[in-house]
């Protein structure tokens, strides 16, 4: 086995109007497949290839050579990071608010589910640059809100420490990258982090949390 594209688990179209076709197609097809190409290079020959799961993998790059560091970190990242991102987005009938444990761990962790918006929305809109911004599980069961920049992400603190954001496990990711919105958006990153709301698989976000790993593919790790 080897990294590999999942499929979107829905039409380029699904979520516009707040992400639109042209940018999902591009985003999918163009940039997250480059990340899965380049990362299967990145591990050729090393301890990690043969992996198929990239949140695993993030876990273990400080098991590469020094040399392949780099675009391990770069490209696996943005394979782990897109591949939770598609899968935690949809169509009709997305958006509104969490339920179950998942609601119970926002208002106990954040105050309430306003207010956990409003400290995830800040992080997406203050990352500097392109990254990421986080909603993971800490270890206590605690939920809490981080960024990164590029594609680094909280599994990769092994090997890059506080830059890897809290350490925590994601269940739900941002990408604040230009090329997620600026086809639709252009230089608006708050409004379309308002519009995203409209688009979160809160079943799915829930699924993450109870899940031990969420790397969206269609394997069981
Ligand atoms: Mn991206």
């Amino acid at each position: 086995m080897a990294f590999e594209l999942p499929a979107l688990p829905y039409d380029f179209a699904a979520l516009e109007p707040h992400i639109d076709a042209r940018t999902m197609e591009i985003h999918h097809g163009k940039h997250h497949a480059a990340y899965v190409a380049n990362a299967n290079k990145a591990v050729e020959g090393t301890a990690l290839a043969g992996l198929s799961c990239p949140w695993e993998a993030c876990g273990k790059l400080q098991d590469l050579p020094s040399e392949k560091q780099t675009a391990a970190r770069n490209n696996i990242g943005g394979h782990a990071n897109h591949s939770l991102f598609w899968s935690i987005m949809g169509g009709d009938g997305m958006g509104g608010a969490p339920s179950g444990d998942l609601a119970d761990a926002i208002n106990s962790s954040f105050g309430s589910f306003d207010a956990f918006k409003e400290t995830f929305a800040k992080a997406a809109a203050t990352r500097f640059g392109s990254g990421w911004a986080w909603l993971g599980a800490c270890e206590d069961g605690k939920l809490t809100v981080c960024s990164t920049a590029n594609q680094d992400n909280p599994a990769m603190k092994p090997l890059i420490g506080d830059a890897a954001g809290c350490g925590c496990k994601p269940i739900l990711g941002l990408d604040v990258w230009e090329h997620a919105y600026y086809l639709n958006y252009q230089n608006r990153r708050p409004d379309y982090v308002s519009a995203w709301w409209n688009v979160v698989n809160w079943n799915k976000v829930g699924e993450c949390f109870s899940k031990a790993c969420c790397c969206g593919s269609s394997q069981n790790c």
